[in-house]
């Protein structure tokens, strides 16, 4: 049986995806309102293919509890969160999960940490807190890094199709452990050591934080001197070694706005290239706000509250908020005491921020600008309701004739 800690944005997926493929499957988490919703049959975020995973896992048996289960295979996917100011990882979730393991463990348990943490955690905080309880790793309990490399939007398929990397202190334990995720996983799948395990993952991450950077600086350049910075891209990628990606309106997510701060946190004098990406990537919803008022000077609006932001969410067609560019826009708009922006989200029920509408066209009547901050399914597919208004376009998703970043 395996137990999975954390029933979030990666360990219910995982959970759910064990338990399709006939792996007998226990889901842990501490909080009961989350478990309680499971057990009532239903998902609690949206993604695509994730219900019927869920129908599958169900009929595969899958339970879900608030009690950590003796076993000897645990998964933990418990949320590791950074300090804003001293930019290093917070391993205490981990730690309390891999705590409340040796409370129940059977002797020779393995213990998967799948949950993202800067390189070197393992050794610094998770070994320390084992050893402490008396325990000998490598025979009463086993330690395994296995980072998840699954994306928002597209996580059921990762799942099944991504190569993943399992770090492990001896091969056998990381054999064993590559079997379990075989029983889902279509990918190659990697045994190597937990360090390098570790630093692969914020590794990957952090080259796409840079490589989005590079897209937003020449944004701005490009802005500077009103050239068309997609146009450019395009013509740029058709060359065989060139890859650039898309800029936006910052960086959201709780992946790849958080863990290069890791590398900054640990290593601040070799960071320069990263610390660098990390502040570009930072500094665009400001750039947005910036352009929003270009642009109601230019057309001689005077009244914020007549601008709405498309989007809420960190990218397109998610329904996390998490780190998302719009948040970030509203703070540093509250910042300057400045507030009234109308904001829309089709993806998002609950009521988040001030001035946020539920339906798009009661939204699209009480706003002149709009400002597409997400590229949502909803508004490609229904562009023409935007006729008629200024737009502001940063996700490049409206075609030719409107404002761009
Ligand atoms: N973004 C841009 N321009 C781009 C691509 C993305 O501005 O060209 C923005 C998005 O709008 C979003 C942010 O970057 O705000 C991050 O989105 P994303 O789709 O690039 O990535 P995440 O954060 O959803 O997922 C990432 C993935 N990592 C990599 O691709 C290296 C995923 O594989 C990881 O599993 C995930 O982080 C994680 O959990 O670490």
């Amino acid at each position: 049986m395996v137990n999975v800690i954390g029933l979030g944005y990666i360990g219910l997926p995982t959970a759910l995806m064990l338990a399709s493929h006939g792996v007998e499957v226990v889901g842990t988490d501490y909080n009961k309102e989350l478990v309680d919703t499971l057990n009532a049959g239903k998902t609690t975020f949206e993604e695509k293919g994730l219900d019927e995973l869920f129908c599958d896992a169900v009929k595969g048996g899958i339970k879900f509890t608030t009690e950590y289960q003796k076993t000897d295979m645990y998964v933990v996917s418990v949320p590791t969160p950074y300090d804003s100011f001293s930019k290093k990882v917070d391993a205490c979730y981990v730690v309390a999960a891999v705590n409340s393991v040796l409370d129940i463990c059977e002797k020779g348990s393995i213990v998967v940490v799948e949950s993202t943490v800067s390189p070197g955690t393992i050794d610094k905080y998770v070994r320390p807190a084992i050893e402490e309880r008396g325990f000998v790793i490598g025979e009463d309990i086993h330690l395994v890094h296995a980072p998840e490399r699954i994306i928002p939007g597209n996580m059921v398929y990762e799942l099944l199709h991504n190569n993943r990397t399992i770090g492990a202190d001896s091969v056998e334990v990381g054999e064993k452990v590559k079997e379990m995720y075989a029983s889902f996983c279509e990918g190659d799948i990697v045994v190597t050591d937990i360090r390098t395990a570790e630093m692969t993952k914020v590794v990957e991450n952090t080259f796409r934080a840079v490589n989005i950077a590079f897209a937003n600086e020449l944004a701005k350049i490009c802005r500077h001197d009103d050239m068309d910075v997609y146009e450019i891209i395009k013509i740029c990628n058709m060359h065989p070694r060139v890859n650039i990606l898309q800029p936006g309106p910052g960086v959201g997510g709780h992946c790849i706005s958080v863990d290069p701060w890791f590398l900054v946190g640990d290593y601040p004098s070799l960071t320069n290239v990263i610390n660098e990406s990390m502040k570009i990537n930072d500094s665009m919803p400001d750039f947005v706000l910036n352009r929003i008022y270009e642009i109601m000077k230019e057309n001689n609006m005077t009244d914020i509250s007549r601008v709405g932001l498309y989007g809420l969410s960190y990218k397109e067609d998610v329904d996390d908020c998490r780190e998302s560019p719009t948040l970030q826009l509203l703070e540093s708009q509250s910042r300057h005491l400045a507030t009234g922006l109308k904001v829309y989200d089709p993806m998002i029920a609950k009521d988040l921020v001030e001035n946020q509408y539920h339906d798009f066209d009661s939204f699209l009547e009480d706003v002149d600008m709009v400002v597409v901050m997400v590229g949502h399914s909803e508004i490609k597919n229904n562009l023409q309701k935007l006729e008629g208004k200024i737009v502001l376009d940063t996700r490049n998703v409206c075609g030719k004739g409107v404002y761009k970043i």
